[in-house]
């Protein structure tokens, strides 16, 4: 038995009122809340044992270093990675991205091909088209279907020798579909292209495993899973970290300096130049304490209950579409309601305290495929209840109502 209102009760934002209502939080994939004990960690460590790491054998450094160090084990237990040095810190999904991308530009050479989902998030498309502006390497679409899901016949075909590169996502943010990545990723390695895969949308939802996967890179967000803005983790199989140039350049990166030759230092440390969001990575490590004790599993359950209520109850109102309808999705619904703008549908339910995302959320490829200039997007979390879906509910239907 999932005990969510125990587990709200982790939660203080969400005894807050909005406009006088009580906060109905359903922008989840924008980024998710934060428990009691994540805040706990980021005033424990200003308050305690603020201190840079990694350089000085001063007690407070030492401190910080370990727990830091410690977030990393945790992160690499949590997504079962081989080594922890396989683990990068990065500021979120994007930064780890551009690392990638701005490594292979040092490997692609013109006419690779890369391949990119029709699903993606423009962080996982910007960078890879600069990438080919810069290579000469051309960038493919594997396209997608009517249900929001990707047109697996087509991938195959467009693979091939030629492919060096292929990125996407594991959960699309606009649609929910959950994508057939072991697949995808077996289907890669058999022509020898290496496999990104953005995992910012389920890493906080499902349980990842990536030596299962065998994927060559995962990236993902802390803000996501529980945890704070700014830090996020770059994975990258040894041999492919080791053959990736650096990002920055910096402090901490280094093994030795002059002003002849700089040599650099080994994994992790040579993609992490400057000083990292020192208490950033510490409170990851702390959210995913806090998810791994209510489970993974326990969490993807209670969610996949709320996404059917939401899906049932929306699907009542006849004028009502909903965007992304594979089996394999996740508690995301975006929808449209006919004749009206999603924006001011989203400034009603604002009104009434309720949070959604409307817009093209960052995946305007997929709104052309619509043809449609947004969604409204209702996105659960576990901290959610059917209560608050059957509030949203009676606010589309006012919503309906004042602008129809
Ligand atoms: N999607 C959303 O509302 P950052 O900003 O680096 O933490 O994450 C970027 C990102 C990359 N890939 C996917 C699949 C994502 O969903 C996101 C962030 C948010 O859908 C904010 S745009």
């Amino acid at each position: 038995m999932f005990l969510v209102d125990k587990i709200r009760a982790d939660f203080p934002i969400l005894e807050r009122e909005v406009n006088g209502k009580p906060l109905v939080y359903f922008d989840n994939a924008a980024t998710s809340q934060t428990p009691k004990v994540v805040i706990d960690s980021i005033v424990d460590y200003y308050t305690n044992y603020n201190a840079n790491i990694h350089r000085g054998v001063h007690a407070l450094s030492q401190e910080a270093t370990d727990k830091y160090e410690e977030s990393r084990l945790k992160v690499q237990k949590h997504f079962n990675a081989k080594h922890s040095y396989e683990i990068i810190f990065t500021s979120g999904t994007t930064h780890g991205i551009n690392i990638v991308a701005s490594g292979f530009s040092e490997i692609l050479k013109v006419g690779d091909e890369v391949l990119v989902s029709a699903l993606e998030h423009h962080s996982n498309i910007v960078p890879w088209q600069m990438l080919c502006e810069k290579t000469g390497a051309i960038l493919k679409v594997i396209p997608m279907n009517e249900e929001g899901g990707l047109v697996m016949d087509e991938y195959k075909n467009l693979l091939s020798t030629n492919t060096k590169l292929v990125f996407c996502n594991h959960i699309s943010n606009a649609l929910g579909t959950i994508n057939p990545i072991k697949e995808m990723i077996d289907y890669a390695h058999n022509v020898g292209a290496a496999v990104l895969i953005d995992g910012a949308q389920s890493a906080p939802h499902i349980k990842v495993d990536l030596q299962a996967l065998d994927v060559d890179f995962f990236v993902a967000s802390a803000h996501k899973m529980c945890g704070p803005t700014g830090v996020g983790f770059l994975y990258g199989k040894q041999e492919w970290l080791e053959k990736l140039p650096p990002y920055q350049g910096g402090g901490e990166m280094i093994e030795t300096v002059t002003f002849k030759k700089t040599t650099y230092a080994g994994l992790p440390h040579k993609f992490e130049a400057g000083t990292p969001n020192i208490c950033g990575g510490i409170a990851f490590g702390t959210a995913l304490d806090y998810l791994n004790e209510i489970g993974l599993e326990n969490i993807a359950q209670y969610e996949q209950e709320l996404l059917e209520y939401g899906t049932k109850k929306l699907l009542e109102f006849e004028n009502l579409k909903i965007y992304g309808t594979t089996k394999e999705k996740t508690s995301v619904i975006s929808f449209n309601i006919e004749g009206i703008h999603p924006y001011d549908v989203g400034v009603i339910l604002d009104k009434l305290g309720i949070a959604v995302r409307t817009g093209h959320h960052c995946a305007q490829p997929i709104m052309d495929f619509y043809q449609i200039p947004g969604t409204i997007r209702a996105s659960f979390a576990f901290y959610n209840t059917k209560e608050e879906i059957d509030c949203m509910v009676e606010g589309l239907k006012k919503a309906i109502h004042m602008l129809s």
